[in-house]
């Protein structure tokens, strides 16, 4: 309760940053994206990480403020970096459950495109199969629309949730993110890879491309890039970093 009392004040107090993961191409071997990670500068305990208060937010209903300004901050860095001259990456936001179901998330995502610029294929939302699978026939529908304003969109955690593969089909996005539990998995043999490559078999045989989180040593790349899995992040190739470190990558052979 006193954590969230503190974070009503947190926004305000511009104590909550954001730092980037960098994602990076299988098939080249350059930093090509990010994920936008929230943190949050607590003055006594230091710097939180999202499983800290995330939960809290949520709760409290703070999460739609913070996510507003996660989406404009990463927006606005992505522009900063372009008018830099730096090379084009994706960025990816996560939405929380509550964002997508109660708020105009449509609405807001168009704002922050024309209040940036942003070309919109530069933004990925990330979005969990539990939030997805709450209300079908209003996921389908806010998809399709965002889908329309040209972001693109990502499941997070895929595998973990449960979602039908019917609806995997329906909803249509762009990217699977692959679970960092399965990539885990990998051993060095590759055996226990099973399902990391029936994931990335089932996204590419929908048109999907694979992100697979995570990546924590070369055997698991290497499998997974056998398997012909189109992008990696873990702490292999980075973790996640302030937006001034992660500038240096962007391009760069990680
Ligand atoms: O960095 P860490 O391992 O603590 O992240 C834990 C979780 O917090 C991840 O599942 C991630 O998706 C989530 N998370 C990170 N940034 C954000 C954010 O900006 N908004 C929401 N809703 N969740 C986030
Ligand atoms: O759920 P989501 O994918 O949004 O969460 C991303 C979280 O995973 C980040 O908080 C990040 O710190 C964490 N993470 C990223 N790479 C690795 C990794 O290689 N190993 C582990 N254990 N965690 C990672
Ligand atoms: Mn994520
Ligand atoms: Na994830």
């Amino acid at each position: 309760l006193l954590l969230e009392n503190q974070l009503r004040g947190a926004l305000d107090r511009r104590e909550l940053l954001l730092y980037y993961q960098p994602k990076v191409s299988a098939a080249s071997g350059r930093v090509t994206g990010a994920e936008a990670l929230l943190r949050w500068q607590h003055p006594e305990l230091g710097l939180l990480s999202p499983g800290r208060f995330v939960p809290a937010a949520e709760e409290a209903g703070l999460i739609v403020p913070i996510g507003e300004w996660v989406l404009r901050t990463a927006c606005r860095q992505l522009r900063e970096w372009l008018d830099g001259g730096l090379e084009p990456v994706c960025v990816a936001v996560n939405l929380s459950a509550q964002q997508f179901a109660h708020q105009d998330i449509v609405g807001l995502v168009q704002k922050v495109l024309e209040e940036t610029g942003l070309p919109p294929a530069l933004l990925e939302l990330e979005l969990t199969e539990t939030m997805l699978m709450r209300d079908v026939e209003h996921t389908t529908e806010v998809l399709g629309k965002l889908r329309a304003l040209g972001v693109r969109l990502a499941i997070d955690d895929f595998g973990t949730g449960y979602s039908s593969l019917a609806y995997l089909k329906r909803f249509d996005v762009h990217v699977l993110k692959i679970d960092r539990s399965f990539v885990n998995d990998i051993r060095s043999d590759g055996a226990d890879g099973t399902i990391a490559a029936a994931v990335i078999a089932l996204a590419h045989s929908l048109g999907q491309e694979v992100v697979a989180e995570g990546v924590e040593t070369e055997c698991q790349r290497d499998f997974l890039a056998r398997h012909r899995c189109d992008l990696f992040q873990g702490y292999l190739f980075g973790r996640p970093m302030t937006a001034e470190d992660f500038a240096g990558q962007i391009g760069a052979v990680a």
